[in-house]
């Protein structure tokens, strides 16, 4: 007791020679904003962490932009940081290597500023972290408490990688059946490595842009593999090395984390889990966070706003993981009795969110509502989200409500 007691005085002596040392300027430190941990980002995005940096769009900022998530304000999810990558701005591709192997006919590496010379082609698409929502999930689970700013719609530009392989006139073996892609650990960075299915391959993006800028140094530039329509897990910055593999690899990343309990060879989408449960992960009784499931957001009317009535436009976004079209979006102003359907913005397939629009009779008071979105192979998203509650909260797609008053 008593050398605890001297240790806490120690302690708090300390800490007071430090504030009169440092002045006021210790909170600041002791608190940076977004834009004082990456350069550029909108200093009102939310700090998760530091270090790794793990930054938040609050839910009325992402709703800002319906069309495409500016650089200044899209999430940030570092498992690994990269030292001096810590900017908006692009990095610079010279001396960056990328090494191609594994089982191919003829491995080989290339100098990244090379992809400038071939084909270039462009996706739209939703990234976002399959911890997003994972704050909705009762009880708490383990991991960054997302509330539901962890993604955004994002225009990416570079080289297919499909492209490169035809131009080197590299040939996959019969074996290869994942993609494995690993970051640079320049600077001292430890591995961060993901494994995607050879099926990904199709549309599989060397990006060297996004939104018709440099991709951001924070965003994996000056390359970064990414997998439209893929959780932002797989999309791996600070591109390196990409490997052709029997077998997914066997880092932390691919497990335990970033996978949610299945029964396998079923249907179901996940296997329900008694919330608070710990649950023993491995190979077959885990799939990893692969395909984006089908979720919609509403970005109008906010929670809590007061809106003139009778007639109330209610509109948001949309998206899947771009294999089949979505077909449509509902909403629902008496808790889910009767669905109206929405105007959406596309039928076509994409990998991009679609927005989409209704104009919904509410009598002036409070209401809640709530959207839900269907595609071509019939998935939707649970009304009680909780049901794919999983001890790391991954996945989160249940229906969104929003209350808010009309006048
Ligand atoms: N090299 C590298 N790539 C990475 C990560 C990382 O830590 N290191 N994090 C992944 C995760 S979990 C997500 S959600 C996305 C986040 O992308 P962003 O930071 O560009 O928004 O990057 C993925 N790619
Ligand atoms: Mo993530």
């Amino acid at each position: 007791m008593e050398k605890l007691d001297r240790r806490t005085t120690l302690k708090l002596m300390g800490m007071g020679a430090a504030l009169l040392a440092a002045g006021p300027r210790v909170f600041a430190q002791q608190t940076p904003t977004a834009d004082q941990l990456v350069k550029g980002k909108n200093p009102k995005l939310l700090v998760l962490s530091q270090r790794p940096v793990v930054l938040e769009t609050p839910y009325e900022i992402l709703a800002s932009e319906p069309e495409r998530t500016s650089k200044e304000n899209l999430y940030v999810r570092n498992n690994v940081d990269l030292p001096g990558y810590t900017t908006v701005e692009g990095a610079s591709l010279e001396g960056w290597k990328i090494e191609v192997g594994g089982l191919v006919d003829k491995p080989f590496t290339l100098e990244a500023k090379e992809l400038l010379a071939l084909p270039q082609s462009e996706v739209t698409m939703v990234l976002q972290c399959s911890g997003n929502g994972r704050s909705l999930y009762t009880p708490r689970t383990s991991g960054n408490p997302w509330q539901r700013g962890g993604v955004g719609n994002v225009t990416f530009r570079g080289v297919r990688l499909k492209t490169l392989l035809e131009s080197k006139g590299v040939k996959l073996t019969e074996k290869a059946l994942f993609i494995t892609a690993h970051a640079s650990r320049q600077g001292g960075a430890t591995q961060f490595v993901r494994s995607v299915p050879i099926q990904a391959l199709e549309n599989a993006l060397l990006a060297l842009s996004m939104n018709g800028e440099p991709l951001p140094a924070v965003h994996g530039g000056p390359v970064r593999l990414v997998f439209p329509g893929f959780f932002g897990v797989n999309n791996v910055k600070w591109v390196e090395k990409i490997e052709f593999t029997e077998a997914e690899n066997t880092t932390a990343e691919q497990m335990p984390r970033y996978r949610v309990p299945v029964i396998p060879n079923t249907h179901l989408p996940f296997l329900p889990q008694q919330p608070g449960a710990r649950y023993p992960y491995n190979f077959t009784n885990s799939r990893p966070n692969w395909l984006v499931n089908v979720n919609s957001f509403i970005f109008a009317p906010l929670e809590g706003q007061t809106v003139e009535g009778p007639y109330v436009r209610v509109e948001g976004v949309a998206f899947n993981d771009g294999i089949v079209p979505l077909v449509s979006v509902e909403v629902s102003a008496n808790g889910g009795r009767t669905w109206q359907r929405a105007e959406l913005a596309t039928q076509e397939k994409t990998f991009g969110w679609v927005r989409w629009r209704a104009t919904l009779l509410l009598r002036s008071g409070e209401h809640e509502v709530m959207a839900r979105a269907w595609d071509a192979a019939g998935r939707s998203q649970p009304l009680d989200g909780n049901l794919a509650w999983n001890e790391r909260g991954y996945e989160y797609n249940g229906v969104m409500r929003v209350r808010f008053t009309v006048a």
